[in-house]
């Protein structure tokens, strides 16, 4: 096999953009800081794909948080992400679905560290103000649960090769 030359050693390998689905829940929304918790993605250097203000039906709930039926929250969970209107949200980047797991923190907002949204925002784990997809087959669900195909937009960011080397 013929050696590669030194930039084809440099250059990543081919890197398949992941996406990740972000809810502002109900909290995010009435405490007014759908913009500053946006920001953090937008800073981050994920890339906004989809986005629509709703408020979740019980029946769209139960879907988005069935791995969940049965745990003693489940109800009380179901009351508080139906109780007002949330931001759904796609996101793509490299390692979409981690990048935006640490930019939130950890579920319990006292356990997150500052910096993240949960470890500068919250104050407990029913009112943790945001959703992030926790695999990128969990998250192909749920992008599926709130929007249709032609809703994800696909473009270009200008500024995307200062952001990605790929
Ligand atoms: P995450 O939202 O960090 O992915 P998860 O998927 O384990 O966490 O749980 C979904 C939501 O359910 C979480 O954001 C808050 C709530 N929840 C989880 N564990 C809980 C618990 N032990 N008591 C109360 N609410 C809980
Ligand atoms: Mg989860």
């Amino acid at each position: 096999m013929l050696p590669l030359s030194l930039s084809e050693t440099l250059l990543p390998l081919e890197r398949p953009m992941e996406r990740t689905l972000i809810l502002v829940k109900p909290d995010g929304i009435q405490r007014g800081l759908a913009g500053e918790i946006i920001a953090r993605f937008e800073k981050r250097g994920l890339k906004l794909v989809a986005m629509k203000l709703l408020q979740m039906s019980d029946d769209l709930a139960m879907r988005h948080y069935g791995e969940h039926e049965g745990k003693p929250f489940y109800e009380t969970l179901v009351a508080y992400i139906t109780s007002g209107p949330i931001i759904a949200m796609v996101w793509e980047g490299n390692e979409a679905v981690a990048a935006a797991r640490a930019t939130i923190g950890l579920t319990k907002p006292v356990d997150a560290t500052p910096g993240t949204i949960r470890g500068d925002f919250g104050m407990e784990i029913g009112r943790n103000l945001v959703h992030g997809s926790d695999s990128d087959k969990g998250a192909e669900k749920e992008i599926a649960l709130f929007f249709a195909p032609e809703e994800v937009v696909d473009w270009n960011r200008d500024n995307d090769r200062w952001i990605s080397e790929a």
